[in-house]
């Protein structure tokens, strides 16, 4: 049992909160990064586990580990041309291996025939293109040699008894220190950073909690050390008050907009293009530009943020088909970003027309229509009338007729009296989703 001081890790205001958030809730949409030795076997970041490799056999991606094409000035302009506004790396993945300089580890970036700080590299280039930065930490560590071996560990036995046995002479107090080391280390020694992301904990039988990572002291220690960082949920501090900025819904659709205590919170989905995180040679299950940018406006619909990842390859590019899908969300966003930032769910008293998703800009006071399913000529938005001052197609800012009910009883549709009909063209705009901006009165 808590006490509502015990409950308090840090003491901010909901108004200090709310402007420490400010800049993420605008901006809506950022890039994730996965990196690390998995690039190479490229077949999901999770091949150490799935496949139960020793660090033995893993050990041959460490030596091969040299991405000569790494360019992460490209990485950040193709990130800033797709309409995302800030980007989370992978600083260190389960596997264990850090992509930054580490005073307490070779498994590190520096110590491959690669030989250079991959972070440091990064955190300057995204910066220079007016990217907010993040890091993504891996709690779990599947090299470590004092991590207890748990039941997401590649050496896990199948037999739980064993774990007691596996586990003699691993000290997780060792590696909760080394943990903490890591942490101040990458909120030391780059700067100001925007996001952090921890990744995760998994409470029950042979799973890890708050206590294994000492979150309390660690969120506590993230504070100091970067007062302003937006840090996500996944250090298993859910009874306290700071169990950090935002949710992090990942590979689904949320229902509606998440609640904690009953109170909307905020909140981000991340999201691949094709179901792994790593770098997947032969992974067949991409998803089409219509999907991606659904997935986006979806988000923002119920007052939420994408995070949309990328895995690398092993040579240290991005592969030509999240290229392509980049490219393709970035035609998207060149004409329709003011239906995004700055955005979020549209009030209640505007009623979802069918086969479509609102956005909402509360400072301009305007709502956005995405046609999912292009409707033909006649567009009812029940309830609208009186609401709407002036219609436009947003990405060419070309009139749209508005008509009532009493105006256009010839339309034979069952229009009630309180409804709004536009005339769209025939012919369905070019590009993905086009979006009716009405400007309310
Ligand atoms: C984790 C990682 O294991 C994965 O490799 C990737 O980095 C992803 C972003 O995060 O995967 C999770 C973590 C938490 C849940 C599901 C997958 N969860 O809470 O349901």
């Amino acid at each position: 049992q808590l006490t509502a001081q015990e409950k308090k890790i840090f003491n901010e205001t909901p108004e200090q909160k709310e402007q420490r958030l400010a800049w993420w809730k605008n901006d809506r949409f950022g890039m994730f990064i996965h990196w690390g030795l998995y690039a190479l076997p490229a077949r999901h970041e999770w091949v150490k586990n799935r496949e139960q490799l020793t660090n033995e056999e893993y050990q041959k991606y460490f030596d091969a580990f040299n991405p000569d094409l790494y360019n992460p000035k490209e990485w950040a302009r193709m990130a800033k041309a797709a309409g995302m506004k800030y980007a989370v790396i992978t600083s260190k993945h389960h596997e264990g291996f850090c992509l930054f300089d580490s005073k307490y580890t070779d498994y590190k970036a520096t110590k491959t025939p690669y030989g250079k700080d991959i972070i440091k590299e990064w955190v300057e280039a995204f910066r220079a293109e007016g990217l907010k930065v993040g890091f993504y930490y891996s709690l779990i560590d599947w090299h470590h040699p004092d991590y207890t071996i748990d039941r997401v560990h590649p050496q896990r036995p199948a037999d739980t008894a064993d774990y007691k046995k596996l586990n003699q002479g691993r000290d997780m107090a060792k590696y909760r220190e080394y943990l903490r080391n890591q942490l101040k280390e990458i909120l030391t020694n780059y700067g100001k950073i925007d996001i952090l992301w921890t990744d995760f904990s998994f409470p029950g039988a042979y799973g890890k909690d708050h206590n294994d990572w000492n979150s309390i002291e660690l969120i506590k220690m993230i504070r100091k050390l970067q007062p302003d960082i937006i840090v996500n949920d996944r250090l298993d501090l859910g009874e306290y008050e700071d169990g950090g900025d935002f949710v992090t819904p990942e590979q689904y659709k949320v229902s509606e907009w998440p609640t904690r205590n009953g109170k909307q919170v905020p909140w981000e989905t991340c999201q691949t293009f094709s179901g792994s995180w790593g770098y997947y040679r032969d992974e067949t299950s991409w998803k089409d530009t219509k999907q991606l940018l659904g997935l986006l406006i979806e988000s923002v619909s119920k007052g939420g943020n994408l995070l949309l990842n990328v895995g690398p390859t092993g040579r240290g590019l991005f592969d030509p088909r999240a290229q392509a899908a980049l490219k393709a969300m970035g035609d998207w966003m060149q004409v329709n970003s003011r239906a995004i930032y700055g955005c979020t769910q549209a009030p209640p008293e505007f009623a979802k027309p069918d086969n479509c998703l609102l956005t909402y800009n509360p400072t301009t006071k305007r709502l956005y229509v995405h046609l999912l399913d292009y409707p033909l000529q006649n567009f009812t938005l029940p309830g609208y009338k009186g609401k709407v001052k002036y219609a436009q197609f947003l990405h060419d800012a070309s009139e749209i007729k508005m008509s009532t009910p009493t105006q256009h009883h010839s339309l034979g549709k069952n229009l009630a009296d309180n409804d709004l009909n536009l005339s769209l063209p025939v012919k369905k705009p070019e590009g993905e989703i086009p979006v009716i901006e009405l400007i309310l009165n």
